[in-house]
């Protein structure tokens, strides 16, 4: 079987964004790879956080995971501060990192811009997130488009470590989404839905309340020539709604096309509305179940028993490989 790996960060309540682009898709490889999902508070840390909104948003990533439909008998779900490989082998890499590779990531650049104090850690993510997938020799790392420059980097530092040292390291194969891979802001449909936007009319937040949802649908930015149509270059907003109706309903763009033609976008967004409301609904009602309860910290427990083993394995291997690590082989 192959190894999957994905993480995402818990800096805010997951959007509508994060579960069409990654979250939905890593339910469906459960069944046909080995697959780990990571809490990555590591790389969360990399910009301020509350303390006490940090550790709300780890446990409620964790529980969303599992209200998604993770299952712990098929994947090994776990936080990555609680396997310390993770800081090892991203130190590691950042040895076999070059900064001017890592000035060129556009994540970087984006989060540094115009910030005053910009952390040496906001540099050195991609590394660390190259170790997250090494450890685990993973084959096939599922994202959204947002991730394929960290992707690409992560294939270039695995590939010099292996040819510097020796052959440790997997190259991942990153899988994105054909549809849905970047989901669009509600207001301005040039930005990526992000959690971590100060402006929440901006995404869906996978707990919003049915309101609050119609809401947001109502006051998202349109055109103005009224037609319902798919038209990314021309359309970007309209074509951002379609593929959020698309994916929360399961019917092509282009049935959608046909069934509001010569309709407005009153009726269009009404439904659109009933439609991400019954998708996240039972996801909510499950984690509301899950969020308070022990069985989040015995899984949770138990996927960082799981991870470690593995990624310790790994870890020791590429310290041997550069002459660290005094233990004989096992
Ligand atoms: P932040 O805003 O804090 O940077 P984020 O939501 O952009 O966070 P992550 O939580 O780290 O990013 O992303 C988790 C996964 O969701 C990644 O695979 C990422 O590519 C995907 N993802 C994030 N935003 C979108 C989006 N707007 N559309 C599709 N996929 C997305
Ligand atoms: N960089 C990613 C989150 C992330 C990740 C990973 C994704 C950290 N480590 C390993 C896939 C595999 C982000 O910002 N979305």
């Amino acid at each position: 079987m192959k190894t999957v790996f994905s993480g995402i960060q818990p800096s805010g309540t997951l959007t509508l964004g994060n579960y069409l682009g990654a979250m939905k898709h890593f339910v469906d490889m459960q069944d046909d790879y080995h697959c780990y999902f990571c809490i990555v508070d590591q790389h969360a840390i990399t910009v301020p956080q509350d303390r006490l909104k940090l550790r709300e948003n780890i446990r409620s990533l964790a529980a969303l995971y599992l209200a998604v439909g993770i299952d712990p008998t098929k994947s090994t779900l776990f936080i990555q501060s609680e396997v310390p490989a993770h800081a090892q082998l991203g130190w590691i890499m950042q040895c076999v990192a070059y900064i001017g590779e890592l000035e060129r990531m556009t994540q970087f650049k984006d989060k540094s811009a115009g910030k005053e104090a910009v952390s040496a850690s906001l540099l050195t993510y991609p590394p660390l997130m190259a170790a997250d997938i090494l450890l685990y020799n993973t084959d096939i790392v599922p994202v959204g488009e947002d991730q394929k420059q960290h992707l690409e980097l992560t294939r270039d530092l695995a590939e010099r470590f292996n040819h510097k040292y020796n052959d440790i390291f997997t190259i991942p194969e990153v899988k994105i989404p054909k549809i849905g891979a970047r989901i669009m802001s509600l207001n301005d449909p040039s930005k990526k839905m992000s959690k971590s936007n100060p402006n929440p009319k901006s995404y869906i937040s996978m707990l919003d309340d049915e309101k609050v949802i119609v809401k947001k649908i109502k006051s998202a930015v349109t055109d103005s020539d009224g037609e319902i149509r798919f038209d990314r270059e021309a359309k970007p907003a309209i074509s951002n709604l379609l593929t959020i109706f698309s994916l929360c309903s399961g019917t092509s763009i282009v049935e959608l096309e046909e069934r509001y033609q010569g309709k407005g976008y009153g009726d269009f967004k009404s439904d659109l509305a009933d439609v991400v409301v019954e998708t996240l609904r039972p996801i909510q009602q499950r984690y509301k179940e899950l969020f308070e309860s022990d069985e989040l910290d015995f899984i949770l427990d138990k996927g960082a028993e799981q991870a470690n083993r593995t990624a310790i394995r790994t870890l020791e291997k590429a310290e041997r490989a550069m002459g660290l690590n005094r233990k004989k082989r096992s």
